[in-house]
C-alpha cells in the first residue's frame, strides 16, 4: 500500500507547521509522547517510520501519521474523538479534484432526476428529492481532507450530519455498516461508529456554495476522521447493512478502517 503513494514535492513547506499539524493528528497518548519529547521532525521520522527530511514530501508524512492512526484508532476507537478543524483562512482554493478519471469524465448528475434511495435496516425506506434534503439543518466544517495518494488539503463543507439523518430514517444503528453507491462505478462502506460520529456529513456546500460538479453535486459523504476514498461523491443510495460489501478502493486492498 505505501508503495502506492505518489512522492509529491511542496516547496516552501514550513516544518515547524508541519510538525504541529502532525501533532494534532495523533491520538493520545502518543500525542503527549510525542510533544513532551520535544515534537521534532526527528521524533516523527521514529514514530511513523518515514524520513521526512528530504525525498517524502509533507503530504506525505500526513498520509503516514494517517496509517499510524488507523493502528490505533482501530484498536482504540472512540466516537468521541474529533478530526482537528482549522479556520477560513487555512482553506485550500481551488480545492484539488480528485477520482478515478479526469475532472471533465466527473458524472453530470441532473438536480430534477436524482434521488438518494435509503434502504436496507431502516424503517423508512423511502427516496429523498435534493430539495427534500435541502431542508435538513446544516452545520459546517473545516477540515483536512486526506488522500492516500499523496496529497492532502483543507476545505470547508456544509450538509447534516449523517447520524441525525439515519435517526430520522430509524436505522438500525448496531448493525455494521453504511454502504454507500455513486452515480458512477464508485462505492465506499462506512463502519457504523464512522456513520455516526458528529463530524461524518451528509455533504450538499463546498465552502457554502452549492457542491461543485468536481466535489460531488448534488451529495457527498464528508468523513474527516477517515481517508479521502471514504468520502463518496456523487452518492446516489445509502444502504444499512451488517454484510460488509467493500467499495471501488477497498476491493483493492485499502483497509476498511482507513482512519485519518
Ligand atoms: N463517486 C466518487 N467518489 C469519490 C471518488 C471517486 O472517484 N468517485 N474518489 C475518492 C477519492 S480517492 C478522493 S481523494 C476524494 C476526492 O474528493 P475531491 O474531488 O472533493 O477532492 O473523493 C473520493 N470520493
Ligand atoms: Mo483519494
Amino acid at each position: 500500500m505505501i508503495s502506492r503513494i505518489r512522492s509529491l514535492i511542496i516547496p516552501g513547506v514550513d516544518k515547524e507547521l508541519l510538525v504541529r499539524d502532525a501533532a494534532r493528528m495523533l491520538p493520545d497518548p502518543s500525542r503527549r509522547r510525542f510533544l513532551t519529547g520535544g515534537a521534532s521532525l526527528g521524533a516523527l521520522t521514529l514514530l511513523t517510520g518515514c524520513n521526512v527530511s528530504d525525498s517524502l514530501s509533507a503530504e506525505n508524512l500526513l498520509v503516514q501519521m494517517s496509517k499510524f492512526n488507523d493502528a490505533v484508532q482501530a484498536a482504540i476507537f472512540n466516537p468521541n474523538t474529533l478530526a482537528p478543524t482549522f479556520s477560513e483562512k487555512d482553506i485550500k482554493r481551488p480545492f484539488p479534484f480528485n477520482a478515478f478519471y479526469s475532472e471533465d469524465e466527473a458524472p453530470r448528475v441532473d438536480a430534477a432526476d436524482w434521488k438518494l434511495e435509503v434502504t436496507g435496516l431502516v424503517q423508512n425506506k423511502k427516496s429523498w428529492t435534493l430539495a427534500e434534503l435541502h431542508k435538513l439543518p446544516e452545520v459546517s466544517q473545516i477540515t483536512r481532507h486526506i488522500c492516500v495518494e499523496g496529497w492532502s488539503a483543507i476545505g470547508s463543507w456544509q450538509g447534516t450530519p449523517l447520524r441525525d439523518f439515519l435517526k430520522l430514517v430509524g436505522a438500525d444503528t448496531s448493525a455494521k455498516w453504511v454502504y454507500f453507491r455513486c452515480a458512477e462505478d464508485y462505492a465506499s462502506s462506512l463502519d457504523m461508529p464512522t456513520a455516526l460520529h458528529s463530524q461524518t456529513q451528509m455533504t450538499f456546500k463546498f465552502d457554502n456554495q452549492i457542491l461543485p460538479r468536481a466535489y460531488g453535486f448534488p451529495m457527498k459523504i464528508r468523513v474527516p476522521t477517515k481517508l479521502g476514498f471514504k468520502n463518496p461523491k456523487y452518492v446516489t443510495s445509502m444502504e444499512v447493512t451488517n454484510d460488509y460489501k467493500g467499495g471501488y478502493w477497498e476491493d483493492q486492498g485499502y483497509n476498511d478502517f482507513s482512519g485519518s
